[in-house]
């Protein structure tokens, strides 16, 4: 690594700036700021030491021009600019930004991947675990690297975490990458639909074959390039995807059920959900003021910063920083209904038809309902206080609409969501 880059490195932010690089040295260190902490199966031997390092001159060469714009604009711009990354980008986009690995297959074959806590931070705004290289910017590695465990990342600090048991299997392609954005922004009502997508056959299992099928597929559909060929999904099966070896086995004679596509969901979904209660959450009391969950429901919203800081100071003044706070089952269950999206706005309002909105004990049955959570009566009132803007404590459609329309738009889940149409209605 050349001196100019370590040296840089450790000025201000940047070590931290990228901490997911956790790139070897000469001597077969890593390197890398805060973080998960954790790091996967690494086992160092001279000879992958020394090709690392060469890869790594590389890499560096690439990441000190993009390190001296972080060095001098701080994490700040940095997460804005991964924001508007985030949404304004299509999906194959917001992959490339944010994967930093460029695994080169036996046969030759290169291809962009992604370590599952980069995954997270592709799909959550304000990330500060770990940040985007940005695309062009990759470490090489070789399938024989990966299929020894001879592979450094960062890993999440959630215990017993989903993310962790693929990472120690492996990274996430592209196809990968669409699946588990899918899997996230479908509502939990509609797990069984996306299931059965998966089983062309309908016998009640997904094999690794319908999964590759599918999941390559829908990828192409999300932004990815070329068209979908038998050759395709051989490669697949035959890749060392982390998320594929995760769910049928390295040998891919595991299937899928569907009870177990319904735990994935789950435990996925309330990974990211603890992850980002945990970025809030910076000292560990479980419980986050009303004002950070606002900013959270605010995130990337399309309100002015004027706005935005004016509807904070409310909330503020309503719940000073020592208020009742909202506890992480209240922040999970709430998480639910967002990621349901479309589903509570559908349901809130269609009895509404007298356009009278609803009060807080309609909206916090609703929100139930929709999310199968129990949602918060403070979480409510947090809510009402936040959106109700006459005072009349009743929400109307618009008022509700655009924070979760926003809400998954800043994520992508708009994008990878499943869509269901039945006739002329589409949802
Ligand atoms: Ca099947
Ligand atoms: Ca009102």
């Amino acid at each position: 690594m050349n001196l100019a880059a370590r040296a840089l490195l450790r000025s201000q932010n940047a070590a931290a700036l990228v901490s997911k690089r956790n790139i070897l040295t000469e001597h077969g260190q890593a390197t890398g700021g805060r973080g998960g902490g954790r790091r996967a199966n690494f086992r160092s031997t001279a000879a992958t030491a020394a090709a690392t390092a060469a890869a790594a001159a590389v890499f560096y060469a690439a990441l000190n021009d993009r390190m001296k714009v972080y060095a001098q604009t701080g994490e700040q711009e940095v997460i804005a600019i991964e924001n508007r990354v985030r949404q304004y980008s299509a999906p194959d986009k917001i992959f490339n930004y944010f994967a930093s690995y460029l695994f080169i297959a036996k046969n030759g074959k290169r291809a962009m991947m992604i370590s599952p806590l980069e995954f997270y931070a592709a799909i959550t705004p304000d990330c500060g675990l770990v940040h985007g290289v940005g695309s062009g910017v990759h470490v090489e590695l070789t399938q024989q690297e990966v299929e020894h465990g001879q592979l450094d990342m960062e890993m999440s600090p959630v215990e017993g975490s989903v993310l962790n048991e693929i990472a120690g299997l492996g990274l996430l392609s592209y196809a990968d990458f669409c699946f588990l954005l899918a899997l996230l922004s479908t509502p939990r009502k509609y797990v069984e639909t996306a299931f059965s997508m998966f089983d062309v056959t309908g016998d009640g299992n997904i094999e690794a074959k319908e999964f590759a099928y599918v999941s390559t597929k829908m990828a192409h559909k999300s932004g990815g390039f070329g068209s979908y060929t038998d050759l395709d999904q051989s490669e697949i099966l035959a890749s060392s995807s982390g998320l594929l070896n995760y769910l049928f086995g390295k040998n891919r004679d595991q299937t899928l059920t569907k009870e177990k596509f319904k735990k994935f969901q789950k435990d996925l979904l309330e990974e990211i959900i603890q992850l980002e209660f945990m970025e809030y959450d910076k000292g560990k009391t479980g419980r986050i003021s009303e004002a950070e969950f606002v900013n959270f429901l605010l995130k990337n919203g399309r309100i002015t910063p004027k706005r935005r800081a004016a509807l904070i100071k409310k909330i503020e003044a309503k719940w000073p920083s020592k208020g009742r706070g909202v506890s992480f089952p209240s922040f999970k269950s709430f998480f639910y209904v967002l990621a349901g999206g479309a589903e509570l706005e559908r349901a809130l309002f269609f009895l509404d038809v007298e356009g009278i909105g609803v009060n807080k004990e309609e909206f916090r049955k609703i929100a139930s309902w929709v999310s199968g959570e129990t949602t918060s009566d403070h979480v409510v009132d947090v809510i009402y206080e936040l959106l109700d803007d006459d005072a009349d404590d009743r929400l109307y459609r618009d008022d509700v609409a655009t924070v979760l329309l926003d809400w998954r738009h800043s994520r992508g889940y708009d994008k990878g969501s499943i869509r269901v149409s039945l006739g002329e209605i589409r949802i």
